[in-house]
């Protein structure tokens, strides 16, 4: 059959009516679809990246992301542990709302996540790490992930296609294994992809790789400004709480100190679970990995058994303090390797201009700030996480943000850079403009709610409001008390001002701002009062 050139102009112009109707605007530019690496670890406090400060260690590779990209100075969570933070992320919605407000039950997978919704429009899905949910993620092409915490030597990984397996060596190290595996093996070219990478480390009780902890052992850090807080000046939630390295910590577990060494000196153990955790973590080593182990740590202990009894409190408070360290700081040493090896196969591999990288961690860490370890509390260590973001061509390099950003806001962020509108009950904003400068009308303040309580570290429930200039906390359920702190004048968080006249305008203002802000993200009382209840009969 012949056909006339304007009919088959005609055909043309239909053809391309057609294609421009089916494509998104996302779809039509390949180059707005852009393939995202989320790279997330456990517990990971800015304090010790050193595109942050370099007072503690330094991670060339992480802080690569921040030079080639964007760091946020003030990037927070809405609920400082780790599950919950998770949820938050992957859910866009604050605690109250998905239902995971704290690490005990299992994530309702009738959550619509980010990556689902990823995956729905095209995206190529993977997860190796930790999730820590209690159940598997959805949404996903493949995974491998730790049953819970997960351990740090030769670990168990639940796997989307090969059931439980069981690996020998070094967690993180692994994790960047399977990495780099799946992008050389099985990412599909024809599609973008969402790669989660998600370490372990560095989780409690940290045990470092053996290059690392031979550096490790040896090495001493400047102590923190707060490291013999009193807790005077508060309410009674920082002194009743269990996360002081003095008091709290458990001596085989966390410092390292051998049973027999602690049989030896009359050391008790503070904790239960104290000598059986360290015996648990060793006992999963190989012959040849535990004799390396002892190797280094055995002299340690010999050390401490000449000094133990001509130490004072203060003493030994430091040196716990630098043991904690030690090994903390060890562990991340490998995730910054890893992140390196990573970052290598995008510049190798022709990715890096069009893959946003992130890194950031599921909250901050006390690292002896207020005399802690731990987190859960809404004071600015554990309150703030790392955020660190490299996008080329949207994100200028070497780009610095102070605006409140939360991990609320990483899931309508990323929808919005795949080209996809977040679904309106998502709660986040998208950072994109602020990627690209512009700050304008963006929040002031934020919220802030935790709920684990009574539980480890006994952090009394909160909730509280944060503007650049104060933040406003009420502590609820078995007490009732509320603290002010002036962010400018008392950085440290040391004093609050609650009950101070000259503040009496600031409590009033901010004690609206918090009842609209509770409000507008739909938590109230009634819920407050449910979350509890429900601790109480499943606990
Ligand atoms: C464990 C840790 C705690 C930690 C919680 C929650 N103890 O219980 O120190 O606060 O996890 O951590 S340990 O004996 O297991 O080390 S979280 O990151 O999962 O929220
Ligand atoms: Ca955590």
């Amino acid at each position: 059959m012949n056909m006339s050139k304007a009919g088959l102009n005609f055909c043309y112009l239909i053809l391309f009516c057609w294609v421009v109707a089916c494509t998104s605007p996302a779809e039509e530019n390949p180059e707005s679809r852009p393939n995202i690496l989320f790279i997330m670890s456990d517990d990971h406090a800015y304090q010790a990246i050193s595109a942050y400060s370099d007072r503690l260690i330094r991670t060339t590779n992480i802080d690569r992301i921040a030079s080639e990209g964007i760091l946020f100075l003030n990037a927070c969570v809405t609920n400082s542990i780790c599950a919950p933070s998770r949820a938050v992320i992957l859910t866009g919605k604050h605690s109250h709302i998905n239902g995971k407000i704290d690490n005990r039950f299992p994530f309702d997978t009738s959550n619509v996540t980010f990556p689902q919704i990823l995956h729905d429009h095209g995206y190529q899905t993977a997860m190796f790490g930790k999730l820590h949910f209690g159940n598997n993620p959805k949404g996903f092409d493949q995974f491998k992930i730790l049953p819970g915490q997960g351990n740090y030597y030769n670990p168990d990984f639940i796997t989307k296609y090969d059931g439980d397996i069981h690996l020998e060596g070094y967690t993180t190290d692994i994790i960047t294994d399977m990495t780099l595996d799946w992008l050389e093996q099985e990412r599909d070219t024809s599609q973008p992809f969402f790669l989660a990478y998600l370490h372990k480390a560095p989780h409690r009780r940290w045990l470092p790789a053996e290059r690392h902890y031979r550096e490790f052992i040896h090495k001493s850090f400047p102590e923190p400004e707060t490291l013999f807080d009193d807790y005077s000046g508060r309410g009674t939630a920082a002194a009743s709480a269990e996360m002081n390295i003095f008091t709290h910590m458990d001596w085989a577990a966390d410092s390292k100190i051998y049973p027999d060494v602690m049989d030896e000196l009359n050391i008790p153990e503070t904790s239960e679970r104290d000598k059986r955790s360290f015996l648990a973590a060793v006992a999963r080593q190989t012959p040849r990995q535990r004799a390396a182990w002892d190797a280094v740590y055995r002299p340690m202990n010999e050390e401490f058994k000449k000094e133990y009894a001509n130490m004072s409190q203060k003493e030994l408070m430091s040196w716990r303090y630098q043991r904690y360290m030690q090994d903390y700081l060890g562990c991340i040493a490998a995730v910054d390797e890893g992140v390196g090896k990573v970052l290598d196969y995008l510049d190798e591999n022709d990715l890096t201009k069009n893959t946003i990288v992130v890194y950031t961690s599921d909250q901050g860490f006390y690292l002896g700030e207020h005399g802690w370890f731990d987190k859960r509390f809404i004071y600015d260590e554990s309150f703030k996480t790392p955020l660190l973001v490299r996008w080329p061509g949207v994100v200028e390099p070497g780009s610095i943000n102070s605006q409140m950003v939360q991990n609320l806001d990483y899931a309508p962020t990323l929808l919005t850079a795949a080209g996809i509108t977040p679904p309106k009950d998502m709660q986040g904003e998208s950072l994109i403009p602020l990627f690209k400068g512009d700050t304008s009308g963006f929040r002031d303040a934020v919220y802030y709610h935790y709920y684990e309580y009574p539980a480890v570290h006994m952090v009394k429930r909160h909730y509280g409001i944060v503007t650049e200039d104060f933040k406003l906390v009420h502590f609820y359920d078995d007490v009732d008390e509320w603290e002010l702190y002036d962010r400018k004048k008392d950085a440290l968080e040391m004093h609050s001002v609650y009950n101070d006249p000259a503040y009496e305008k600031v409590v009033k203002e901010l004690t609206q701002k918090l009842a609209q802000i509770r409000l507008k993200y739909k938590d109230n009382e009634e819920l407050d009062k449910k979350y509890i209840e429900l601790y109480k009969t499943d606990n």
